[in-house]
């Protein structure tokens, strides 16, 4: 009897699945489409962590398991190969950057290589690679065609270690998504590209997406922050009568407001504040401001802290002068960059009316209790008072009828709201794709020509770490403007790198076009994408971006789904001793280490098997040997059988061994079955694949060869998605020369799977106790036996003496006690 031996066999069937071209995709029409994505890895320099193997194991199983199901099945893989990494190595290191990361690319394809991953490699993406980013840049010009990508000046986060700007979505609690590090603000020249347009359609979509976990759907939604309100314009009687507007989702309490508060760097602050008493005080405030990042600013715990700029606005309705505020909890950023203060209806103006001494009036009151003395703001429901005409009305009611007014008199009106800002794209980094634009002191911005692609990085840089690479490259920034041919300047800013990932899922359809991004009959074959398995670390970054970029290519008749992925399953981390692997923590498990020395089948058997896939998993030395141990049963089984496949006896079922062990081989193909389909239960599925291998071995030497050859066979089959060479291995060696995983997925008779078994009454003097389930051939001593095991029946008989056991066969079992 051979010994089971993976790293013999891996390595073999890796070959040959290579050879045989195997994995490549499937173009038969025939057959229904599954497009099965894992997101693609940031080639860094360590190769492949669990959570990689994690993610590829679960889309590698649902790809066999789909083509065994009789799908067509597009399954690629790619790398997300520009990125700051590769940059900080070339300063620290003094190595090329693309040397660098394509090094690192090979590793990472050999690694999942390694662990047996049926990926189509003939459609390898590296969006680093000219040929891809070319693309990338034709889909910018695209975008900007389209008006979607624009330049502006505006005070933008920036990352003082990362030395370059960063947008909303890669700065979380104020620190850079990257490095950590506290994030400024800094006022800079740059791209754009207009996601605010898509704000409503971000928002619809999601609820079209019901194979969305809720959990990022509710992420989305939040961040786009869409919220109703109305616009209400006081104006400035010392200004000429000039105009402030602010937003707020109250209009129903503007008799209550008492004072305006405008952002620091709001256009009219300097023109309010000169030649008055805190001019200098305001001035430097505001310096300080525009250094500070929103979320310092607005924390909860934040200090509240303003100053009365000397002026006052006129009251729209009341025609009150108020007087008008700075303060660092208004954002420039959002709404109109002022507000109206409420300290009787609102927390933070409160706070701040105590603190400074300002009024606070009441304009609504509960249905029951009072407001006279308020402790904190009244945030509730009610009715209001002290609001001339409008007093008396429902507070809701009110936020509908003050807007209408407003509009009706021209000042102000309802309106909608967004947190979404637009996307922030430009890069001050080398390692990234060259925004396509060119500087002409006579044209202006002028787009490089879609025949002129790509703008190819240069080589002629240094890498210091002081400023952008691409200013130190003559060759690089000094060009042609290609309308009037006179010198002109190149822009230096590189792309976000979520740009490049925003659309490779569309180039895997059509990976080689030299012209087009995609040809969109091939994106027609195949979009949208079925089940996207990733990490829940892109919520709001990548599943928002890629998202967005569906929609803008929809409009643009390219692509014909505007949601690119149908199911989304984001997998759990992969924990040991409680805590997220890391290197920082000194808590990894290599992965190759452990495919060295279990193989990949238990790796993946052992990740499929600790945990469903959306949940955190546990990394357990002794979980990977009993997975071992088990591959290792499955191999015996079949060695010590394997003569039975030279031969293959006809099934005979007559006997009652048989026809068990043929009930349990049904009943494990529909469990198995039913756990992988939608439910990816793969956990489940692998414990009934065990149960079966057990009743094999549990099996007598004397009963039905066919059918155990049967049974035999169907654990090869239905472990063939999990434990991809193990099962190709004892496939050939139950004599056959196809591949295992060419043959179609095991079914199931209903039939079989009806139990030959009775349930029974239990009486104790006639009286039911209880009921169990027997073999319904059971003979009367069997029944007896059976029912005298029984809990609930031992619990009862406790201290009494048993006359008779009257047993009435598929009926009722009768005990007589006294
Ligand atoms: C008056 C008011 C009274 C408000 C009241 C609330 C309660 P969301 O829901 O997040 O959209 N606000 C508006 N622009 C702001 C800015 N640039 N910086 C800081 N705060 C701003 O919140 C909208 C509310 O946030 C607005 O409604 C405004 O305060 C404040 F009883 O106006 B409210
Ligand atoms: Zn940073």
């Amino acid at each position: 009897m051979r010994t089971y031996q993976p790293s013999e066999i891996e390595p073999k069937w890796q070959a040959v699945w290579q050879e045989r071209r195997m994995h490549r995709t499937d173009e038969d029409r025939d057959k229904p489409k599954f497009y099965a994505l894992e997101q693609f890895p940031y080639p860094s320099g360590e190769g492949l962590h669990m959570g990689h193997v994690r993610v590829y194991t679960i889309g590698d199983v649902i790809a066999r398991f789909k083509r065994m199901n009789g799908y067509r099945v597009l399954h690629p893989m790619g790398a997300d190969a520009f990125g700051l990494p590769a940059e900080n190595a070339a300063i620290q290191r003094g190595v090329n950057p693309r040397e660098w990361t394509l090094k690192n690319m090979k590793r990472i394809r050999e690694e999942q290589a390694r662990l047996g991953v049926s990926y189509d490699w003939e459609r390898y993406v590296g969006t680093c690679l000219p040929d891809y980013y070319k693309l990338t840049q034709w889909l910018f010009l695209l975008f900007y065609e389209r008006g979607l990508a624009y330049r502006k000046k505006a005070a933008v986060n920036w990352c003082p270690t990362c030395n370059t700007v960063l947008a909303n979505e890669q700065v979380e609690d104020g620190l850079c998504w990257r490095c950590d590090t506290e994030v400024t603000k800094k006022e800079l020249e740059q791209w754009f590209l207009r996601i605010t347009d898509y704000a409503d359609r971000l928002l619809e979509g999601l609820d079209r997406l019901p194979k969305w976990p809720e959990k990022v759907k509710a992420m989305q939604r939040n961040w786009i922050g869409r919220s109703e309100g109305a616009h209400v314009t006081f104006t400035i009687p010392e200004l000429d009568h000039e105009k402030v507007t602010v937003f707020t989702t109250r209009p129903d309490t503007l008799f209550g407001v008492t004072y305006l508060v405008l952002a620091p760097e709001h256009p009219l602050v300097p023109k309010l504040i000169r030649g008055k008493e805190n001019e200098s005080v305001i001035a430097d405030f505001i310096e300080r401001m525009r250094k500070e990042s929103e979320i310092t600013r607005t924390a909860a715990d934040a200090e509240k802290v303003g100053y009365f700029t000397g002026a006052f606005a006129q009251h729209p309705l009341t025609g009150e002068n108020v007087p008008i505020w700075v303060a660092n909890y208004v954002l420039m950023d959002y709404g109109t960059g002022a507000v109206m203060g409420v300290p009787a209806h609102d927390e933070r103006d409160f706070l701040f009316a105590r603190k400074y001494d300002l009024p606070i009036r009441v304009v609504i009151r509960p249905e029951e209790g009072d407001t006279d003395e308020l402790t904190e703001a009244y945030t509730g429901e009610g009715k209001l008072v002290n609001s001339g005409d409008f007093s008396g009305l429902n507070n809701r009611e009110a936020i509908k009828a003050i807007a209408r007014h407003l509009e009706e008199k021209g000042l102000g009106g309802p309106t909608v709201n967004y947190r979404l800002r637009d996307w922030l794209i430009s890069r001050q980094r080398y390692w990234g794709c060259p925004i396509p634009i060119i500087y002409c002191d006579d044209c202006g911005i002028v787009p490089v020509p879609k025949e002129h692609l790509p703008v190819l990085l240069p080589e002629d840089v240094v890498f210091d770490g002081k400023r952008n690479p691409l200013t130190t490259s003559e060759s690089f920034v000094n060009t042609e403007c290609p309308r009037c041919g006179k010198s002109a300047r190149r822009e230096t800013d590189t792309m976000d790198t979520f740009i490049d990932s925003s659309w490779y899922f569309f180039r895997y359809t059509d990976a080689h076009n030299e012209d087009m991004p995609f040809d969109p009959d091939k994106v027609k074959e195949w979009l949208p994408v079925d089940e996207y398995i990733g990490g829940i670390e892109h919520a709001v970054l990548h599943l928002l971006y890629s998202r967005f970029f569906t929609k803008v290519l929809y409009d643009a008749g390219l692509v014909p789904v505007d949601e690119p992925f149908t199911s989304l399953l984001t997998q759990g981390m992969v924990l040991k001793d409680g805590a997220k692997m890391s290197k920082s923590k000194g808590n990894v498990v290599s992965p190759m280490d452990i495919v060295e020395k279990y193989g990949a089948d238990t790796a993946r058997m052992f990740i499929l098997f600790a945990a469903p896939p959306d949940r955190d998993l546990e990394w357990s030395d002794a979980g990977v040997e009993g997975s071992y141990r088990f591959l290792n049963r499955v191999w015996r089984m079949v060695e010590q059988h394997a003569s039975l496949f030279e031969q293959r006896p006809a099934p005979d079922t007559t006997s009652k061994e048989a026809q068990e062990l043929n009930r349990l081989r049904h009943r494990t193909v529909k469990k198995v079955t039913e756990d992988v389909n939608d439910r990816y239960h793969f956990n489940t599925a692998i414990s009934a694949i065990m149960e079966l291998v057990n009743g094999i071995y549990a099996y007598p030497e004397d009963a039905d060869r066919g059918t155990l050859a049967d049974a035999i066979e169907t654990v090869v089959l239905l472990l063939a998605p999990f434990a991809p060479h193990i099962t190709e291995e004892l496939w050939q060696r139950m004599g056959h020369q196809d591949s295992v995983h060419a043959q179609s997925w095991p079914t199931f008779d209903p039939a079989a799977l009806v139990q030959n078994e009775v349930e029974i009454a239990v009486q104790i003097n006639g009286k039911v106790r209880d009921k169990v389930v027997v073999p319904a051939e059971a003979d009367k001593s069997e029944v007896e036996a059976l029912v005298m095991k029984l809990d609930r029946i031992q619990t009862l008989l406790e201290g009494k003496t048993v006359r008779k056991v009257i047993v009435v066969p598929r009926k009722l079992v009768n005990i007589v006690v006294n």
